[in-house]
């Protein structure tokens, strides 16, 4: 990885792997762009930003031809409940964005990282220690895309040779940057809740089981895939990883260990509620950690812990 695009680079994981990325490689070699506009706050953080829409191909080529970019972390995307409410989006832009990326990849030999998620399987997918191959017949559309991203870029690898990869998220827990329009955003929101009012209302059922990860995590699993020796890599697109398994139930007592009178309730989304219950449990992350040496750092009680102690600093709060 010598010059580095990062796409969807003002969302939640892209706000954090510009620095992660700028720190392991030089501010100057990661190039962040999005459609939104940089925020004045993140001047420092960002190295060099440029305006693209992935829908424009013309944009990404301009992008890659300046920078001389050999690897794409393309993480623009309309997530699980946004894509229920605009289906026809979520296929536009998650499919179409895609294929331009890939296509420019071809023609300009990049690397590309694209996140899959635990989207990828539906109900008939075995939920407890969901296998790394198993049935994926999910029925939510960014589900539906999940699935159809990764055999495109297993198309791309195999006649192409393009060096695509990827990993099966699950919902990822951070403090910087708010995620926006997945059904996991629940394990963010009630952060926030918790300190700022002491009190959260959940849109999900008390036991639903969800697999989690903290922003940590995330990054070192993108980025430890993008340098693992490819000759060790049996599969592409997408391996799973999980760190932590937990419902909103056992979310709250782990708050509440640190916030005692933290108010929990629960007005269950049936959309969002669907969608969840057509996810796994908790998936089976062998392969990761025999083929590129995956491990996670935090589990549900070191996570809240440092979500804690670091939202209390950004929120100027003491509890
Ligand atoms: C979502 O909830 O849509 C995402 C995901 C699990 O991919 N966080």
């Amino acid at each position: 990885m010598k010059n580095i695009l990062i796409t969807g680079a003002l969302g939640q994981i892209g706000s954090e792997l510009i620095t992660f990325l700028g720190k392991r490689y030089g501010k100057e070699k990661v190039i962040a762009s999005d459609i939104k506009s940089m925020p004045e706050g993140m001047i420092n953080q960002i190295g060099i930003f440029e305006y693209i829409d992935c829908l424009d191909a013309q944009e990404i080529y301009s992008v890659i031809k300046k920078y001389r970019i050999d690897t794409i972390f393309h993480l623009a995307a309309v997530l699980s409940s946004a894509g229920e409410k605009n289906p026809q989006l979520a296929w536009k832009v998650n499919i179409n964005g895609l294929y331009n990326v890939l296509e420019i990849a071809r023609e300009y030999k990049c690397a590309v990282f694209t996140p899959s998620s635990i989207a990828a399987f539906g109900p008939s997918t075995p939920k407890d220690n969901t296998p790394q191959e198993t049935i994926q017949r999910p029925n939510t559309i960014y589900g539906l895309t999940k699935v159809t991203g990764e055999l495109l870029c297993d198309y791309y690898y195999s006649k192409y040779g393009v060096d695509t990869r990827g990993v099966r998220f699950p919902g990822i827990i951070s403090y910087a940057a708010l995620p926006g329009g997945g059904t996991t955003d629940y394990a963010v929101e009630i952060f926030y809740d918790a300190l700022k009012y002491k009190k959260y209302t959940c849109f999900l059922d008390k036991n639903t089981s969800l697999d989690m990860m903290y922003m940590p995590d995330g990054l070192k699993a993108a980025v430890n895939l993008m340098e693992a020796d490819p000759s060790r890599l049996k599969h592409r697109n997408a391996y799973n990883v999980t760190a932590e398994s937990f419902n909103p139930g056992q979310l709250s007592g782990e708050i509440k260990k640190y916030i005692p009178d933290f108010e929990m309730n629960y007005d269950v989304d049936p959309m969002r509620q669907a969608i969840a219950d057509s996810w796994p449990n908790r998936l089976d992350d062998t392969a990761a950690r025999e083929d590129w040496g995956w491990f996670p750092d935090y589990d549900l009680k070191a996570m809240t812990k440092d979500m804690i102690e670091k939202l209390k600093v950004k929120l100027q709060v003491s509890v």
